[in-house]
């Protein structure tokens, strides 16, 4: 047995006995769908790093580019479908008595793979919300018709329903996602880099609370010294063999 397969035991152990369950995901779950992540090469468009151009000023500056940007990215998006990884979260729904994934993510791959327990902490790219009004709608429609494009209705400029960088996150949805984070008694924590602010810190808070903190990442991350276990490798091949080891040991 590999020293992996010894920490994936451990790991279906604590699942196996744990009722409540949360889990935290960044943009390294979708990798394996193609998305690319903030970090490193991926992180880049054209010349421009992500965060600055998912700023309220980059929009502010040049909507246009920034819409350019974001329709770059719901066109991947809609090219791509969920993964494993994706997959095997949407089965846990049903695994345990309470379950919910907490995302980074603005791609609503987790939605797209059947979950339905879903906080998405940063918003979603199919959402576009009036600058003027705040009205949100969901438009799947890519290419956008019109860039940048503009409210039906008061006919301000629109911007993707996302929360930007220096922008706060809805205090309903932050404040769900610190409950169920407290409320786990295992938080299990994917493809995240863990550098961005207030999401990096609800492991912090779960532990705090008494959860057991898993992670699982493709290198290690400032988390990686408080986490109970750490198994390295691709969230979409350690979460099937996981989901595989769970379902044999309850089926023991
Ligand atoms: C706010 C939506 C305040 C838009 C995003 C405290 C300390 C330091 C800084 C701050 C702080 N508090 C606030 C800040 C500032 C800032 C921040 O955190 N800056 C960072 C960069 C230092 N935070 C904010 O601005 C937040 N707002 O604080 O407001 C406020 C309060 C009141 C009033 C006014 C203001 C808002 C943050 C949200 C920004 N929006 N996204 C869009 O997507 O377009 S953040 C965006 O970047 C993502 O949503 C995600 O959160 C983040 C990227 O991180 P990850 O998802 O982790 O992705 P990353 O690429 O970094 O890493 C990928 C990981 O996966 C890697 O570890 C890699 O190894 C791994 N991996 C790769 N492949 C795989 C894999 N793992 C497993 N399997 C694989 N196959």
């Amino acid at each position: 047995m590999t020293m992996l397969e010894h920490h994936i035991d451990e790991v279906v152990t604590l699942l196996a006995g744990a009722r409540r369950v949360a889990v935290l995901t960044g943009a390294g779950i979708s990798a394996e769908s193609g998305v690319p992540t903030f970090r490193g090469q991926d992180g880049l468009w054209k010349h421009y790093r992500a965060e600055s151009l998912a700023t309220p000023e980059a929009f502010e500056r040049d909507p246009a580019l920034v819409w350019e940007w974001y329709e770059w990215r719901r066109g991947l998006i809609a090219s791509v479908e969920p993964n494993a990884g994706h997959r095997v979260l949407a089965g846990w729904e049903d695994a345990f008595e309470e379950f919910a994934v907490i995302t980074q993510n603005v791609d609503g791959l987790h939605d797209k793979a059947g979950s339905r327990t879903v906080v998405e902490l940063h918003g979603n790219i199919w959402k576009l919300r009036c600058t003027r009004e705040g009205t949100v709608e969901e438009i799947r429609e890519t290419p956008l018709p019109h860039l940048p494009p503009i409210c039906p209705s008061c006919g301000a400029l629109r911007r993707p329903h996302v929360v930007w960088f220096g922008e706060a996150l809805d205090p309903a949805v932050l404040g769900r996602a610190a409950e169920i984070s407290r409320a786990g008694q295992v938080m299990v924590v994917l493809g995240t880099s863990g550098l961005v602010h207030p999401a990096a810190s609800l492991p912090y808070a779960a532990a705090r609370a008494g959860a057991k903190i898993v992670e699982v990442n493709v290198e290690p991350t400032p988390l990686t010294p408080q986490a109970d276990h750490f198994l390295p490798g691709k969230a979409g091949e350690i979460l099937p063999a996981l989901d595989r080891r769970l379902r044999e040991a309850r089926a023991a």
